[in-house]
């Protein structure tokens, strides 16, 4: 009786232990969402392609008279079926045919500053691939003017402050990247760089070493590519860094394998721009504890979406599986952020002013 009775008080305890524990967890849990969806965030690794919803493809699609093999922005989603960077790029090429008209521009991009305003983002730097709408007859007028008016009309009506990465295709010719870089040359006060993307198998830096020397004396910025787990691709990343001498990575998680390479990212103050969401599809894995090595080593990692359309996340869906998979910090996380806002390509004065505007976020929620 007595030893039963005792049972009973201790598993009424045990019971009640762990509800408690678990309250906490979640309460915890949500704490740290709120505080990232609050906190002031910079975006530096984002196609402007890859914001293009299921929705707006369907309404373009019957705007501008063009037949669809699906029936309902569903089927469009059933049918993402990425298992790795080459059957991710041939859904985004399909999907972006529908892009014809200015307008189409203007919306695409206005409606991802629409979507990352909500999210507490600040400043972006998006990118836009040219050679996929010119292969297909577009001009090069009309796909710049419907980003710039969406960008002008963003920071007037959004608050949010942008500046344009212009990418070349690396899976076609040098020739091609320098037509595209002389035809962005009237327009050079609305692009702050050029960057490099697609599919980067047998495609290295080296291969485009003549356009972005060309960029570069045009005072554009440079940044590439290095996706996780390509072929040969620490040669590529030490090309970047020595050959074509980039002032940024997109993804670069791939360094953490080279103690030197790390160092040198390091000393030269460079960023690297993982997308985690974009990671877990591509690669199958969010790279979490990869974020967390760079950050121990003082290398300057931001967290960015890639193309959140597709991979079904913004900036702070990214910021909260990374947080959760790896069990990050409020210190971490607003480093990561604070990491983005200093490798940032603005000037002294902004970058002072969106660093306060982390620092007194950081002194409030403390
Ligand atoms: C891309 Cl995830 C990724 N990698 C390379 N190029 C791209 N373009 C759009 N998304
Ligand atoms: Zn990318």
């Amino acid at each position: 009786m007595i030893h039963s009775t005792i049972v009973l008080a201790w598993k009424f305890w045990l019971s009640l232990t762990l509800k408690l524990k678990k309250h906490v967890y979640n309460t915890e849990a949500k704490q740290m969402k709120t505080f990232i969806e609050k906190m002031p965030k910079a975006e530096l690794h984002v196609h402007l392609e890859g914001t293009l919803e299921p929705e707006h493809i369907f309404a373009l699609a019957q705007r501008n008279g063009i037949d669809l093999e699906y029936k309902t922005p569903q089927d469009v989603i059933d049918a993402y079926d990425f298992v790795d960077l080459p059957s991710f790029l041939k859904i985004y090429y399909a999907a972006m045919n529908v892009l014809r008209e200015e307008r189409d521009f203007y919306e695409l991009a206005y409606q991802y500053f629409e979507k990352v305003a909500a999210e507490n983002v600040i400043y972006v730097e998006p990118f836009f691939d040219p050679q996929a709408h010119t292969s297909r007859g577009v001009e090069f007028s009309t796909i710049i003017d419907g980003i710039h008016r969406a960008q002008i009309d963003a920071e007037t009506n959004l608050g949010v402050k942008s500046n344009l990465i212009m990418c070349f295709l690396r899976d076609l010719s040098e020739a091609s990247a320098i037509e595209h870089l002389d035809m962005c040359l009237p327009y050079l006060d609305r692009i702050i760089g050029v960057g490099l993307d697609s599919d980067e198998k047998d495609n290295p830096p080296s291969k485009f070493s003549e356009v972005f020397r060309r960029a570069r004396e045009h005072g554009l910025k440079l940044t590439m590519h290095c996706d996780v787990n390509q072929k040969d691709i620490g040669e590529h990343m030490w090309e970047c860094l020595n050959d074509i001498r980039v002032d940024r990575i997109d993804h670069g998680v791939n360094s953490l394998e080279d103690d030197a390479m790390c160092d040198e990212i390091v000393k030269r103050g460079i960023g690297l721009t993982v997308c985690p969401v974009s990671n877990r599809f591509v690669v199958q894995s969010l790279t979490a504890n990869e974020i967390r090595s760079m950050l121990q080593k003082g290398m300057k990692a931001t967290v960015n979406s890639d193309d959140p359309a597709y991979f079904r996340a913004y900036m702070n869906e990214n910021f909260i599986a990374l947080q959760e998979e790896g069990d990050f910090t409020k210190e971490e996380i607003l480093q990561l952020s604070r990491n983005a806002f200093e490798v940032a390509w603005v000037d002294e004065p902004q970058r002072q002013v969106f660093l306060q505007a982390l620092d007194s976020y950081a002194a409030d929620a403390a």
